[in-house]
């Protein structure tokens, strides 16, 4: 099983690989159908819910201060990748951006092609989130999210939505794609929070 896929983690690199992952070599691509097809003059990301709605286009988004980002990503289907490169936005330069109302307590993060997925507001917040629009000095491929997507390094990167478009702020938890289909509705990886139980 080991061998062309797969490595395993030297001993530095042990703790940083959740339980039940491998490494993988290479950066693979994992979408639930189709690939949307969205150009950065096209692009637009809106926020609603309970928030003051707001829209950017992406000269608007880029106006918001860069970052260069190296995180870990690790997928529920046991594949992890560490050391990531990305340049992108940080969610908590975003927010100050935003004026969420004080009942907010949970978001569904949309994306263009119709992929869901939900998060609490105190995982959404934290320092090392951000939005990515270039993987590796390269801008972001299509098939990696480009031209924007999210990264939430401390959970699976099913919680990372691609051609992200909009954040819906709720007062209560909804649950997103996979998460309607079976996996854990918040997905921490040292915890192998995987699937749901129901
Ligand atoms: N819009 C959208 N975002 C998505 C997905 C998807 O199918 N659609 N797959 C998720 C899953 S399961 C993983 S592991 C990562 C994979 O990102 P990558 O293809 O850049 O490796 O994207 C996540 N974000
Ligand atoms: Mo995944």
């Amino acid at each position: 099983m080991l061998g062309k896929f797969f490595q395993k983690p030297n001993s530095e690199d042990n703790n940083r690989v959740p339980p039940g992952q491998h490494l993988a070599k290479g950066f693979p691509v994992l979408t639930y159908g189709a690939t949307p097809k969205v150009s950065r003059e096209e692009w637009e990301f809106s926020v609603w819910g309970l928030v003051k709605p707001k829209k950017w286009n992406w000269s608007d988004f880029m106006e918001l201060p860069h970052n260069e980002f190296t995180a870990d990503f690790h997928c529920v289907t046991r594949w992890s990748k560490l050391d990531v490169k990305w340049t992108g936005i940080k969610v908590t330069d975003f927010m100050k951006a935003i004026e969420v109302d004080s009942k907010a307590t949970h978001i569904m993060e949309h994306c263009y092609g119709g992929y869901t997925t939900n998060i609490a507001m105190e995982d959404f917040l934290r320092e090392e989130n951000f939005f990515a629009f270039q993987l590796f000095g390269e801008p972001l491929s299509e098939e990696h999210g480009g031209p924007m997507r999210l990264v939430v390094p401390h959970l699976y990167a099913w919680k990372s939505a691609k051609w992200i478009n909009g954040l819906e702020f709720l007062d209560h938890e909804e649950l997103g794609f996979w998460e309607r289909n079976g996996y854990h509705r918040r997905g921490e990886p040292f915890k192998e929070e995987r699937f749901s139980g129901f």
